[in-house]
């Protein structure tokens, strides 16, 4: 008798928990960046991420996978498009396949400083955040990196020494540049930039003064060229379903910790470039314009890139360029 009450009671609370509503936790929202967390851009994406959790507590919980731990750079859009991922970062240049306007930035000798690269974002980012809403998801900030400098083994007095070498390339706009300047592009992740040196599979490059930093280039690398070529950025975004089923009051927070990593960003961005260059130099590298030949040359080669992308682009460019070349 007493084991059946025993059995009973059991069976009943047993009942009585599973009606109880779980409160299992959401799954996390995965991040993934193809750049260093403890980069600039790195930190301020961890800082965008702690802002929108202190500012919302319906946020879900977001793990960073960086420095292609999760999926390699080239991938991240396609895997947070399939929502496999929640969010991303990834160089805007490199979605020039799929969207052509992304490239605007990596055209080069366009853009010359920071105020500049802030008007061209301007017009630009109208028409990422549409091609980003075509393609299923929601833009959310960009950074640059800052202005891409010519790093070379030795002095350069003319383009054509270049001619013939191995330039690293990150993206298909500077895989470009490298075949316009007779030189064989070798695609080299940002991270393995130094491993690549050190292997001589590279000897040539044009990156920012950042980059070269943070791989130690100084070791082959002597010399830097400050051409300001042009400021690529990185772009964060989000799968816009998943974007879409946050409440309005998470969305909210998100959107103002959001304006306020964009404007963290550029200004990291600005200090970076100017302690990065003074590292370089400390380091014994020597930092030089080009000669004045050389970058004619380049120029020219530049607009070469500027007609192939409006070319390719079309009259969206326009959109981008008259107002970016008539209006302050
Ligand atoms: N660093 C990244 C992109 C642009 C930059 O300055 C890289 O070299 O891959």
């Amino acid at each position: 008798m007493n084991n059946r009450r025993d059995v009973l009671g059991l069976f009943g609370l047993a009942g009585l928990l599973a009606s109880v509503p779980a409160v299992a936790e959401a799954a996390p929202w995965r991040c993934a960046t193809g750049y260093r967390a403890d980069s600039f851009h790195g930190r301020n994406l961890n800082q965008w991420l702690g802002e929108w959790a202190a500012a919302a507590p319906g946020a879900p919980r977001v793990e960073l996978h960086a420095n292609n731990s999760l999926v390699p750079l080239a991938a991240i859009a396609g895997q947070v498009r399939a929502g496999s991922v929640e969010l991303g970062e990834t160089i805007m240049s490199s979605l020039i396949g799929e969207m052509p306007v992304a490239g605007a930035d990596s055209v080069p000798f366009v853009v010359r400083g920071y105020a500049d690269a802030k008007r061209l974002w301007r017009y630009q980012r109208p028409m990422i955040e549409r091609a980003f809403a075509d393609a299923g998801l929601v833009a959310l900030y960009a950074v640059p990196w800052p202005p891409q400098g010519l790093y070379t083994m030795r002095p350069l007095g003319s383009l054509s020494e270049l001619r013939g070498g191995r330039m690293r390339s990150y993206n298909r706009s500077t895989a470009r540049i490298a075949e316009l300047l007779g030189c064989t592009p070798v695609d080299v992740p940002m991270a393995e930039v130094g491993q690549a040196l050190a292997e001589g599979r590279i000897d040539c490059m044009i990156t920012s003064a950042v980059t070269g930093v943070e791989n130690q280039v100084w070791r082959q690398l002597k010399h830097y060229h400050e051409i300001n070529a042009w400021f690529p950025k990185n772009i964060v975004f989000a799968n816009a379903q998943a974007y879409g089923q946050l409440d309005a009051s998470t969305r909210r927070a998100l959107q103002n910790a959001t304006g306020a990593a964009e404007a963290r960003g550029w200004a990291a961005s600005e200090t970076a470039a100017t302690e990065s260059v003074a590292e370089l130099k400390r380091q014994g590298m020597k930092v030089d314009p080009l000669p004045p030949a050389a970058l004619a040359e380049l120029r020219r080669l530049g607009e070469r890139c500027s007609l192939e992308w409006l070319r390719e682009v079309g009259p969206q460019a326009n959109q981008i360029f008259i107002p970016y070349y008539t209006q302050a």
